[in-house]
């Protein structure tokens, strides 16, 4: 392995994220041996010291801590990356900069817009380097899709659609909050699926096709009350179980979102749609390798929507892994996300999604609640350049 200067990790949280950004972490070197920087396991972070200690034994890292603001003030981390449930990012992040550690944070960047702006305005003072994790941007087959729009060979875009569902929710008995439902206690994560599945379809849509300027949005909690795990107690579900939204780009085009956890049969289909004057692309999470693509300038008897297999050494992030036609998963776009960091710390560049991308992400997720709450349509007051 060449020369590498160490960048010493500080994971928060050990659940599904902490999951896969660990072995992000781990796999990067192997597939990306050119990288100046080497991520090191130093300390993984939970509250419950026997859970945090089987993590740490079986994803590597060197010790642990139970209480994240002593990992913020040790001297032998540079990094601190925050797997946490929503509602303790913030507190977490703005800390984070203030030790002046770079920080890495799982999307939703918070609950809310106010929470996010303070991130944001934190880390812009500290001025560290930072990320946050909306890891669907580096499957190859979507950074493909950005680099297609970007060229221009869609002509004039004028319509973007995209759908997260899901059906994990359904079962009425499923209480919320509490390990692994937190997603439901709408005080913990902030919104249901909005903050959850469409911040995705938002983060994407925005870095292929421009600022969402303004949203129309009708949301539903099918079941209203639900056991609270942590008070034993039956209590309001504040989080929305369904949205579907219709909005403005700034580019003209319109935009319409949907996503669901009460779809029954889809686990997470993420899919979008983009459709240009010249040509058209689709994209499906349960088909990750592929990016589908219609050009009607091509010669009438052959014109069709080709299915690209993005498995070719010329196309995104694939000359790292196998030889072409093999195809890769999900945990690569967080191994992904983890070489573009490191990249940005040689280069000295950002690597988006920042903090400040996240915020304008959060300002839509944010007017879209307002939204349907209101039955009215809302500014963004997104700012953003493509
Ligand atoms: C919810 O089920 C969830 O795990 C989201 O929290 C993730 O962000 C998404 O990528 C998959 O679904």
């Amino acid at each position: 392995m060449k020369n590498k200067k160490d960048l010493r990790i500080g994971l928060v949280g050990t659940g599904f994220m902490g999951r896969t950004h660990t072995n992000g972490y781990k796999r990067v070197s192997d597939f990306f041996p050119d990288l100046g920087y080497h991520p090191v396991l130093k300390a993984v972070c939970s509250r419950n010291k026997d859970k945090v200690q089987a993590f740490a034994d079986q994803w590597g890292y060197e010790s642990i801590e139970t209480d994240w603001k002593a990992l913020v003030a040790r001297n032998d981390i540079d990094a601190i990356d925050i797997c946490t449930p929503n509602d303790s990012h913030a507190e977490i992040a703005i800390a984070v900069a203030k030790a002046g550690k770079m920080v890495l944070c799982e999307k939703p960047l918070a609950r809310n817009v106010a929470e996010a702006k303070q991130m944001a305005d934190a880390i812009e003072k500290a001025k560290v380097k930072n990320t946050v994790w909306y890891n669907y941007r580096r499957l190859p087959a979507v950074t493909l899709a950005k680099q297609i729009v970007a060229s221009g060979k869609l002509g004039k875009i004028y319509h973007y659609r995209a759908n997260f569902l899901q059906d994990w929710t359904i079962n009425a008995e499923l209480p919320q909050g509490g390990a692994g439902l937190w997603r439901m206690d709408s005080d913990v994560a902030g919104s249901g699926v909005t903050g959850d599945l469409l911040a995705h379809c938002i983060d994407t849509a925005m870095w292929l096709n421009g600022a969402i300027t303004d949203v129309s949005a009708v949301t539903e909690t099918f079941v209203k009350e639900r056991m609270h795990a942590l008070t034993g107690k039956v209590q309001k579900v504040g989080i929305d179980d369904a949205c579907i939204f219709h909005c403005h780009f700034e580019n003209g085009s319109l935009g319409l979102f949907e996503s669901t956890r009460y779809a029954r049969g889809h686990k997470a289909l993420y899919t979008f749609e983009i459709n240009g004057a010249n040509a058209s692309i689709r994209w499906d999470l349960h088909d990750l390798n592929r990016l589908e693509y219609f050009d009607h300038r091509d010669e009438s008897i052959v014109r069709g929507w080709r299915s690209v297999h993005v498995t070719d050494g010329d196309q995104p992030y694939m000359d790292k892994w196998w030889v072409p036609g093999l195809g890769i998963g999900y945990e690569h776009s967080f191994v992904h996300q983890v070489a573009d960091f490191l990249k940005s710390l040689e280069t000295g560049e950002t690597c988006a999604p920042t903090f400040k991308d996240a915020y304008e992400t959060q300002k839509v997720c944010e007017a879209v609640i307002d939204s349907a709450n209101t039955k009215s349509w809302k500014d963004t007051g997104v700012e953003w350049k493509l």
